[in-house]
């Protein structure tokens, strides 16, 4: 097909050669809905991303950081009441309420549509609308799958360019399949009180208005890699997770791949990234992925990995040479940060960077009376490429085949640093019983205990009972299932120190989880599954407090029996969705505890 170019078109447009004729309706409906002053088809070239960076600098929506020591490297500030993701604004819309489940909020497609729509009608006069088309996963994997979103934010545009497969080449893709996810986006007057994320699984499709900030406007990411995939992988027979996807090879040449699941700001990017401790010469560990995994069963009986983004939207606090330099090289140039601070010579400051900030994520300058000069949700925006441990595989059509699963949450008691479910059906249940304190990335309260299974709450785009039904069908679509485990980095002491230092030393745990794999590794079976012995894990090198890794790894069964009550009670939520297998794999943990008095 021939290739459109780049082109900005007005309000009574051609659409360009190529493009696909269902796109092109979809895009003249929206027009005819929006009126737009303009129509831009992106095509994904440096050039493109070049002018819109150029054309945001121009009316101030993005400040040019110091170009000597950040260069080519830019600040956007959001509005102060849209720096999160708005969970309580967030909705799947199904025909029948129970398919959403109780763990989404729920509206009838057509009230939504209706409600979107009066939102939407003359909401771009005298704007750009763009089409963006990407294609989340490398774009010649069969388990890739694309989208088109329309916004009226070159921001938004910026952001999807660096994050996705975006521009020609996906287009080229949706006109052989003839089949995207349908996005639109409109930031509209950033009034909190119109502000809606809808999604509509049954039709592939996604309506956000009123928000321009990361996973409500970024529609490849959270509402379509999460909420609609996660629905079409149910369909299909895989998974759509919220998972990091590491490789890690030990001194002896033997290499894994592991995801894990960790609650939003609870450490993927980090761990994705992870540079081992000076006392594990040898070890390499190269990033897959960072935030989202899309899992196949291939045609070894594994479960295959794809990272569908091809860029990093992460925390920029607490990113520093000490905790993951990999990081922080990799920011160093051509990233857009947002909402972070500025020092007085223009270099951009979070928590936990050296230097002073001057200028706070509002705009004001610095006063600690303010709260935090970054704002804590601060983000990066970066190409995945730029990452210094990027592995290879990432481009892999086939993805990587996984050794282990692991999930985690942040909590500052009970969950022990690491333990091991006792088969994939158990595995099921412990990532239904992740639980984490709540963070900065979403709006509202900060430090909460909640329940967020398999750190899927946010983001399944369907019933949780379904969706664990989904999970247990693995046992039988999988010969060889990846074992799994659960970690905890965050536990503290009274005085709320982490006890666990985390960060690199994480693959002092990470170690025992691949000789468990390999079954060289020693464990003991407690209640609530199988765990090292403090002599288990390599300690060389660490700086613990006395007593810290015994605390680390305890079985407190008291607590623990209160825990799974109040799993049972989350189980029975989702009334008979829940399945069967679930509430006896409960009774029988409830069973190991009681009979450890
Ligand atoms: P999302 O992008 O929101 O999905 O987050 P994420 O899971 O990728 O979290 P990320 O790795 O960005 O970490 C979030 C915060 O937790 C950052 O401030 C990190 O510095 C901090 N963090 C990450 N890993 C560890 C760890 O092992 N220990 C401690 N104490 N903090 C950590
Ligand atoms: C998360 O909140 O889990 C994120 C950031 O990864 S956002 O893209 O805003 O969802
Ligand atoms: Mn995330």
């Amino acid at each position: 097909m021939a290739t459109p170019s780049p082109r900005t078109q007005d309000s009574q447009p051609s659409i360009p050669a190529g493009v696909p004729p269902v796109v092109a309706r979809w895009v003249d409906e929206v027009r005819a809905l929006t009126q737009p002053a303009r129509v831009h088809w992106c095509t994904g070239t440096s050039a493109e991303h070049d002018a819109l960076v150029a054309e945001l600098e121009s009316r101030g929506e993005l400040q040019r950081l110091d170009a000597a020591t950040f260069p080519n490297c830019h600040l956007y500030r959001s509005d102060p009441s849209d720096v999160a993701r708005v969970e309580h604004l967030t909705f799947v819309c199904t025909k029948h309420r129970d398919d959403a489940g109780p763990n989404n909020l729920w509206m009838a497609p057509g009230e939504a549509h209706r409600k979107m729509d009066d939102l939407f009608r003359g909401c771009m006069k005298g704007r750009t609308l763009y089409v963006v088309p990407y294609c989340m996963g490398p774009i010649d994997s069969p388990y890739s799958r694309c989208g088109v979103e329309i916004t009226d934010s070159a921001y938004v545009v910026v952001n999807m360019g660096l994050m996705t497969r975006m521009g020609t080449p996906a287009l080229e893709r949706i006109a052989r399949e003839g089949r995207f996810v349908k996005g639109l986006h409109s930031t509209g007057e950033l009034d909190p009180n119109r502000r809606f994320i809808m999604h509509f699984p049954e039709e592939l499709s996604i309506k956000s208005f009123g928000s321009g900030y990361g996973g409500n406007a970024l529609l490849g990411k959270k509402c379509h890699a999460l909420r609609i995939a996660s629905w079409q992988a149910r369909d299909e027979g895989w998974l759509a997770e919220h998972m990091l996807v590491v490789g890690i090879e030990s001194p002896r040449g033997e290499k894994h791949y592991v995801a894990a699941a960790f609650p939003s700001a609870c450490g993927k990017t980090n761990l994705g990234m992870l540079i081992p401790p000076a006392t594990m010469p040898g070890w390499k560990v190269t990033t897959v992925g960072e935030d989202i995994a899309w899992l196949h069963p291939g045609p070894d009986g594994r479960l295959y990995a794809i990272n569908p983004e091809n860029g990093y939207f992460g925390v920029a606090p607490g990113t520093s040479p000490k905790t993951n330099k990999n990081a922080y090289d990799m920011i160093r140039h051509d990233t857009l940060f947002t909402n972070v601070a500025v020092t007085a010579d223009n270099q951009p400051w979070w928590e936990g960077r050296e230097g002073t900030p001057a200028i706070d994520w509002q705009g004001r300058p610095y006063d600690s009376k303010n709260g935090p000069a970054a704002h804590p949700n601060s983000r990066f925006t970066v190409r995945a490429k730029q990452n210094p441990s990027y592995a290879a595989e990432a481009d892999m059509a086939t993805g990587v085949p996984l050794s282990a699963i692991v999930f985690g949450g942040r909590r500052r008691s009970l969950a022990p640093l690491v333990y091991e479910a006792r088969n994939w059906r158990h595995g099921v249940l412990v990532g239904s019983s992740v639980a984490s304190e709540t963070t900065a990335a979403a709006t509202g309260a900060v430090g909460v205990l909640r329940r967020d299974p398999m750190a899927m709450k946010p983001f399944a785009g369907y019933n949780f009972g379904d969706y664990w039904r989904h999970w247990l069908s693995f046992e039988h679509r999988l010969k060889h299932p990846p074992k799994v485990f659960h970690v905890n980095w965050f536990r503290q002491d009274a005085a709320g120190k982490f006890l666990w230092p985390g960060f690199g030393d994480n693959l002092r745990v990470l170690e025992w989880i691949l000789a468990r794999i390999d079954g060289r590794a020693p464990a003991r079976e407690t209640p609530i599954g199988y765990m090292p012995s403090p002599a288990d894990l390599r300690t060389e090198g660490l700086d613990l407090a006395p007593g810290a890794l015994e605390e680390l790894l305890r079985v407190d069964v008291a607590g623990w029996r209160t825990e799974y009550g109040g799993l049972r009670e989350h189980l029975a939520e989702y009334g008979d969705r829940t399945p069967k297998e679930l509430a006896i794999e409960l009774d029988q943990g409830l069973e190991r505890l009681d009979a450890a008095g």
